[in-house]
C-alpha cells in the first residue's frame, strides 16, 4: 500500500496534478475545529454528550501531549466544515521487538456526503500513516454491515481471532 495506489484506487482518481472538483482537505484535527462542526459530525457515530469548547480544547491538548493520537479529518473548505474523521491510535508494546500497534477508531463521514469515496479516502490515509509510523499491525472493531467495506480496503477477519470482547462501565 502506498499513496499512489490509494490515489489511483479512487474512481475517479485524485492526484496532486488533478485533485478533482471538490474542495476537500485531509488534515490533522486542529484545536479550532470545535467551531467547524467536529462534534456535530462524530455524533453520527455514537453518543457524544454535551461538550463545551473548553472541554474539547482540554481533551485536544491532552491527546496532543500523549503523542499517540492522530485524529485525521476531512474539511469541506468551501463551507469550513468538518465532514469526515478517523483516528489512528498507536500503542507502545514490549512484544514485536518493542513494537508499535495501531488501532483505527471513530471513523465517520457526514451522511450527506455519501458516494464521494470519502470513507475510503480517510481510512486509507490513516492506514498509510500507521505504516509510515512503522506499526506492525492495525486493527479495528466494526458493525457487521461494515465488514465488506473494510475488507475492500485490505482488512480481514483474522482466522481463529475474530472475536471482540468488551466490558462496559
Ligand atoms: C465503532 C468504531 C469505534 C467507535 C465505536 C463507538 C470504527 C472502525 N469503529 O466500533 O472506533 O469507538 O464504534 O461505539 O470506527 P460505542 O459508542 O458503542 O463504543
Amino acid at each position: 500500500l502506498d499513496w499512489k495506489s490509494v490515489q489511483h484506487s479512487l474512481k475517479p482518481s485524485i492526484t496532486n496534478e488533478d485533485p478533482g472538483e471538490d474542495y476537500f482537505l485531509v488534515r490533522p484535527l486542529r484545536i479550532d475545529d470545535y467551531d467547524k462542526g467536529f462534534l456535530q459530525l462524530i455524533v453520527q457515530l455514537t453518543t457524544v454528550g454535551d461538550i463545551t469548547k473548553a472541554q474539547f480544547e482540554a481533551q485536544f491538548l491532552k491527546m496532543q501531549k500523549a503523542g499517540c493520537y492522530f485524529v485525521t479529518v476531512i474539511e469541506d473548505i468551501r463551507h469550513s466544515k468538518i465532514i469526515g474523521s478517523a483516528t489512528l491510535v498507536t500503542e507502545l508494546k514490549f512484544i514485536h521487538q518493542c513494537g508499535n500497534r495501531a488501532r483505527l477508531e471513530d471513523v465517520v463521514v457526514n451522511n450527506t456526503y455519501r458516494g464521494k469515496q470519502l470513507g475510503k479516502l480517510i481510512v486509507l490515509t490513516v492506514t498509510l500513516l500507521a505504516k509510515k509510523l512503522e506499526c506492525y499491525k492495525m486493527s479495528l472493531d466494526c458493525k457487521d454491515p461494515l465488514i465488506p467495506f473494510y475488507k475492500s480496503l485490505g482488512y480481514m477477519l483474522e482466522p481463529g481471532n475474530a472475536n471482540t470482547m468488551i466490558l462496559r462501565y
